[in-house]
C-alpha cells in the first residue's frame, strides 16, 4: 500500500549548520538539559484534528488539502485510512506523543448507540496501532462543540438530554484515554458560555458545569485513571463569552466547586492573547495557584482578533514561557501539544512537516535558553532582593496572620519615615532577556 507521506524520509537531527529544511536544527531529542533529555522535558505531541482532520476549509470556502481520506463520507474506511496516515506521520516526525478528540478518530455517528459502536471500533484499532508503534497518548478529549446538538452548549445546555449525550461522549473518551495509557484528559469548554446573555441563566449554567466536572472527576477515580484532568481556558470563539475565560477565572470556578486539587489547566498561548493576557502571565498564574498542567503550543496573529492556531515562531515569548514552566518544576503529566495548523495555502504533505519541525526546533531552542537563564538565575535573584522586606519583621508577621491593621499602621507612625522609591529595573531586566534569546 502506498502512503500519503511515503516521499518524506524520517526527520533527523542535523544541527544548526544543516540547510536541509526537512531536518531538525535544534531539536536533538537525546541532548541533556538540566538533567533530562530535550524529549523528556518537552513531551511534544501532534494533534490529530488540525493535522489530519482539517481539510483547509474556512468560512469563505471549501478545503484545498485533498488528503486521500478527505472528500468522501467520514465513514469507517476514511477513519481507518486517517489512522494509518497518522501513525505513519508520527513515525516519520519521531515526536513521542499525540492528542485526539473522539470525533477526530471515529466514523461519523448520529445517535448515542452509533457513537458507542463507531468509537469502540476505532479504539480497538488505535490500541493495535499503539502496540506496534512507539507514539504514546498525551491526552484525549471529547468534541462537545462541533455537532449542532451542542449549539447551546454541552454541560451548560438548557436541555439535560443534550448534556446526557455529552456525558456519554466524555465517559467513552475518558475510558479510552485510560485504556491507551494517556497522561491526561482535557475539557475545553467550546460552547460552554453564551451568544447572548438575554437568553441565558448564567448562575444555572455554571452550576451545571460545576456538577458535570465533578462527575468527570468522580468517574476518573472510579475507573482508576491516574492521569490528570485539565480545563483549557479560552475567553470566546465560538461563543461571545466562554465561562473558562482564563486561568484566574478557571481557578475561581474550581475553588467554588472544591475541585482545585483535582483539576489543572491546559494553557494555549493564542487563547491567552485573546483574553488580553500574555502567554507567560497565564503560566505564572497557573504556577501561583498550583494548577499548571499542559500547553497547547501555537500563536495568534497580532493583527487578527481570533484563534488562528499558527505554529509558534516567537523565540522571545517561548523562551520566557519555558523559563516559567521550568521554574514551576517543568511538565509532569503534561507536555507540548501543537494545537496548530498550517495555513490554508500550505496544502502539501510536506507543509505538515515544516510546521512541526519549526515548532519543535523553536521549543528546543527556547528550552536551552531558559535552562541557561536558570543556571545563573538573575531574574530570581532580583526578585528575591526586591521582596526581601517581607521575609522578616513586620512583613513576615503580616503574611503569617500575626499582625492587625492598627498594629501595622502604628509602625508607620512610629518610624515616621516616608519610604523611598526603589527602581523596578524593567529595562535592565528586558535587556537581560534579550541577551538570553539566541
Ligand atoms: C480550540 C481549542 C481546542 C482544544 C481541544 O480553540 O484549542 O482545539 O484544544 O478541544
Ligand atoms: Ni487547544
Ligand atoms: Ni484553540
Amino acid at each position: 500500500m502506498t502512503g500519503y507521506f511515503d516521499h518524506i524520509d524520517p526527520i533527523k537531527f542535523e544541527g544548526s549548520d544543516s540547510d536541509n529544511p526537512l531536518a531538525f536544527k535544534y531539536y536533538d531529542p537525546k541532548k541533556v538539559v538540566m538533567g533530562k533529555t530535550i524529549e523528556e522535558h518537552l513531551r511534544v505531541a501532534v494533534c490529530y484534528w488540525h493535522t489530519f482532520c482539517w481539510d483547509g476549509a474556512d468560512v469563505f470556502g471549501g478545503g484545498p488539502f485533498n488528503r486521500p481520506w478527505h472528500g468522501g463520507k467520514n465513514d469507517q474506511a476514511a477513519a481507518d485510512a486517517k489512522l494509518d496516515a497518522a501513525f505513519d506521520f508520527f513515525d516519520r516526525l519521531g515526536q513521542p506523543f499525540f492528542c485526539f478528540h473522539d470525533v477526530d478518530v471515529m466514523a461519523e455517528a448520529e445517535t448515542p448507540k452509533e457513537h458507542v459502536e463507531n468509537f469502540a471500533q476505532i479504539v480497538d484499532k488505535i490500541e493495535a496501532k499503539m502496540a506496534q508503534h512507539s507514539t504514546k497518548l498525551l491526552w484525549g478529549t471529547a468534541n462537545l462543540f462541533s455537532h449542532p446538538r451542542y449549539m447551546a452548549g454541552a454541560a451548560t445546555n438548557p436541555n439535560p438530554d443534550v448534556t446526557a449525550f455529552a456525558a456519554l461522549q466524555v465517559q467513552q473518551c475518558l475510558e479510552a484515554t485510560h485504556k491507551f495509557g494517556g497522561a491526561g484528559y482535557v475539557l475545553w469548554g467550546g460552547r460552554e458560555g453564551y451568544d447572548t446573555i438575554l437568553n441565558t441563566n448564567v448562575g444555572q449554567e455554571m452550576q451545571q458545569l460545576g456538577r458535570f466536572l465533578s462527575m468527570v472527576v468522580e468517574h476518573k477515580h472510579k475507573i482508576g485513571f491516574k492521569g490528570d484532568i485539565w480545563i483549557e481556558p479560552k475567553p470566546h470563539e465560538p461563543t461571545k463569552h466562554q465561562y473558562d475565560r482564563d486561568v484566574g477565572t478557571v481557578f475561581g470556578f474550581l475553588k467554588e466547586y472544591g475541585l482545585e486539587n483535582e483539576v489543572g489547566v491546559n494553557i494555549e498561548p493564542n487563547h491567552a492573547t485573546l483574553a488580553g493576557n500574555s502567554f507567560e502571565h497565564e503560566v505564572e498564574m497557573a504556577n501561583a495557584f498550583g494548577i499548571f498542567g499542559s500547553i497547547d503550543f501555537n500563536r495568534g496573529d497580532p493583527q487578527n482578533g481570533w484563534d488562528t492556531d499558527q505554529f509558534p515562531n516567537d523565540l522571545r515569548e517561548t523562551t520566557l514561557a519555558l523559563y516559567y514552566i521550568l521554574k514551576g518544576g517543568g511538565f509532569k503529566n503534561g507536555g507540548s501539544n501543537f494545537d496548530a495548523k498550517v495555513r490554508r495555502q500550505s496544502c502539501d504533505a510536506e507543509d505538515l512537516f515544516y510546521g512541526h519541525i519549526g515548532g519543535m526546533d523553536l521549543l528546543a531552542r527556547a528550552l536551552i535558553n531558559a535552562a541557561e537563564m536558570i543556571e545563573n538565575d538573575e531574574l530570581q535573584a532580583f526578585k528575591d532582593a526586591r521582596y526581601a522586606g517581607w521575609k522578616s519583621g513586620s512583613g513576615a508577621k503580616v503574611l503569617s496572620g500575626n499582625m492587625t491593621l492598627e498594629g501595622f499602621a502604628a509602625e508607620a507612625l512610629r518610624d515616621n519615615a516616608s519610604p523611598k522609591p526603589v527602581s523596578g529595573r524593567q529595562e535592565k531586566l528586558e535587556n537581560y532577556i534579550s541577551n538570553h534569546v539566541k
